[in-house]
């Protein structure tokens, strides 16, 4: 689909770093690449180079599939008693009226205003705040479950799972067990940031620890559950705080096989305490999800979250290992870009992100959140009154 060298043009390149030719040759009999790899693939891998890996990877495991799904989101609210540097949400605890905290009625007619739309997913997660606790989420979710319960409830991350359970004095498996009855499905892949105490301690000091992060999935995992990963890159963390990031990932999936898909969250520098760091470029950003698809050769999808980087940079990421585009949400009246989305007033319908797909020759499915093909839109044809109109709200959230 690109105009990138073929893996075979690479292998037979006599002027190739041998390092790095060494790397290809273990991609293209699929072997496993080791953390010194994936250093060196930060350091010193062209965009080209990485990109010729990763699509021979993505096309290997995927073929053309790429895959969206049709969800929306939930912010119970945009305060946050956490201090996260690059998070735009803290800084409302100190003028918690201009914030909002959503009540449980005001949710529940948030999930109703959507009876009639083709969704199969709800996204919830917000800030951390006292009153959205355990008995609090447990009714929320009886009551969405109670309402559709075909909806697929993806909701909270450890960030605020660590909170709530300590509170309730549950352990991790009885509280997740008391939700999972309420009727919560999976988990969201927010909350990781960057593992590494050396950066986790200066820019998200105050919330759950990387361990915590690994254990709790681990919990979820252990109880048949499926959950997603992010990372938030390109602020002050090192290419070794990246591998490393990426190793524990790889070794709790090799453990638990637990995580679906890896999201790759590029920082963005707007109404946050980290706006004097300068954003990365896109070059950088397609050879993050290039390495990532390299070096997680356990997880099955790379997913990119196209608010954040823009429909552009997403459609040419699917030539650099993503296989998946986050859905369609629809939300018209609330549409937050607070820490700067590139996609100021984001809105995709399904037919825009169809047309995205289809416009690098990759072929458009629609999926549920575990990956069962809902719809082939290959040789879809659209009526107007197929067109589904999707927004997307919070380029920017939580934890
Ligand atoms: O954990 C916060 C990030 C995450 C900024 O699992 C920022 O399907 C960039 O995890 N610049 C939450 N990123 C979002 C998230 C997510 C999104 C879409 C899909 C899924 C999924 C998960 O947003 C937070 C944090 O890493 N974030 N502030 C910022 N300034
Ligand atoms: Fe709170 Fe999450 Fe923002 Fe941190 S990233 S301040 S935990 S909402």
């Amino acid at each position: 689909m690109s105009n990138l060298p073929s893996l075979q043009s690479i292998l037979q390149d006599s002027t190739l770093d041998p390092a790095l030719k060494e790397i290809a040759q273990k991609v293209s009999t699929q072997q496993r690449i080791t953390d010194e790899d994936c250093l060196l693939l930060f350091e010193s891998g062209s965009l080209g180079f990485v990109g010729a890996l990763a699509n021979f990877i993505r096309e290997q495991k995927h073929g053309d599939k790429t895959y969206f799904n049709r969800n929306f989101h939930i912010e119970p609210t945009n305060v946050c008693i956490y201090t996260c540097n690059f998070c735009s949400y803290s800084r409302l605890i100190k003028q918690r009226e201009d914030g909002w905290e959503y009540s449980m009625d005001d949710m529940m007619d948030m999930v109703k205003a959507y009876d009639d739309q083709p969704v199969t997913e709800v996204h919830i997660v917000g800030g951390v705040m006292p009153q959205y606790n355990q008995a609090f989420y447990i009714e929320l979710f009886s009551k969405i479950r109670a309402h559709r319960p075909k909806l697929h409830i993806k909701g909270l991350t450890p960030v605020e799972y660590y909170y709530i359970f300590k509170k309730a004095k549950l352990s991790y498996e009885e509280g997740f067990r008391q939700l999972i009855e309420a009727g919560l499905d999976s988990m969201p892949g927010g909350g990781a940031e960057i593992f590494h105490p050396e950066v986790r301690e200066q820019i998200a000091a105050d919330k759950c620890t990387g361990q915590q992060w690994l254990d709790i999935h681990r919990v979820w995992h252990q109880l048949g559950k499926r959950s997603n990963a992010t990372i938030l890159y390109g602020h002050i963390e090192t290419y070794a705080h990246r591998v490393h990031h990426l190793g524990l990932l790889r070794e709790l999936q090799d453990e638990t096989g637990g995580f679906q898909t890896f999201i790759p969250l590029k920082f963005r520098n707007q109404e946050n305490q980290m706006s004097h760091i300068p954003e990365g470029s896109t070059v950088e950003d397609l050879r993050n999800y290039a390495i990532s698809r390299i070096y997680l050769d356990n997880f099955d999808h790379i997913k990119a979250y196209w608010p954040m980087i823009g429909r552009t940079v997403a459609q040419m990421s699917l030539a650099f290992g993503v296989d998946d585009i986050d859905g369609t949400i629809d939300d018209t009246t609330k549409i937050y870009s607070m820490a700067g989305s590139e996609e100021q007033n984001p809105a995709l319908s399904t037919k825009d992100l169809v047309n995205l797909i289809k416009g690098v020759n990759r072929l458009p499915l629609e999926r549920d959140t575990l990956y069962e093909i809902l719809t082939d839109y290959s040789d879809h044809v659209f009526e107007d009154e197929d067109v589904y109109r999707g927004y997307t709200a919070l380029p920017v959230v939580h934890s």
